[in-house]
């Protein structure tokens, strides 16, 4: 027997909200707080995305998880984002499932191959160990996974906060286009 042994336990999980029941730790990300992040710096502040995570002991043993709502909207043309990151433990591994809403997951190695798919509900896109994420909501609606990880996994914000995606999801005017990112390891 280990020497803590956890309870099984259930949360109830609510597709379209993202909600979590009971006891989420919530964090809020609003624009002010992805200064840098987007080609053109937003002129007003907003909520972009709230991360609802289970909490379980972060080890190697166990499986993070979390709901992420990523609003609707945009910063220029860019269509609002996440932070990104690759994990600090970079060979760990994830699965977004989305829920409801559409998207981009877009994804980057650290020799600057990137990689996109469509986020779509019932998806459960794979992201390996090594790859770098940022989830992209190109719909109307606010944009709803579920992600698993390892307990162990961590953020490093750094690297994306410093060198960007090698590529960037704008509204050409006809709906979302994938570009390269005039930023990347540049600024
Ligand atoms: C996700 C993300 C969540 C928010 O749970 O942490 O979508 O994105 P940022 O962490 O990049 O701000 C995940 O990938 N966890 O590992
Ligand atoms: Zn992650």
């Amino acid at each position: 027997m280990p020497e803590e042994l956890l309870q099984p336990f259930t949360v109830q999980l609510d597709f379209t909200s993202g909600l979590l029941a009971p006891d989420p730790v919530v964090l809020d990300r609003r624009l002010s707080d992805m200064q840098g992040y987007f080609l053109e710096e937003p002129a007003a502040d907003a909520l972009a995305y709230s991360v609802h995570e289970i909490h379980v002991p972060k080890t190697s043993n166990n499986l993070l998880s979390s709901t992420t709502v990523l609003a609707p909207g945009k910063v220029g043309n860019e269509f609002f984002m996440t932070k990104g990151h690759f994990h600090a433990v970079r060979d760990r591994a994830e699965i977004y499932l989305t829920l409801s809403g559409q998207g981009l997951l877009v994804m980057a190695t650290e020799d600057g191959t990137a990689k996109t798919l469509d986020m779509t509900p019932g998806g459960a896109s794979y992201v390996p160990g090594h790859w770098a994420h940022r989830s992209v909501n190109t719909g109307d609606e606010p944009l709803v996974f579920y992600a698993v990880y390892i307990g162990d996994a961590g953020y490093d914000y750094a690297t994306i906060a410093d060198e960007g995606f090698p590529v960037v999801v704008v509204d050409n005017g006809q709906g979302p286009e994938v570009v390269e990112n005039p930023r990347y390891r540049r600024s």
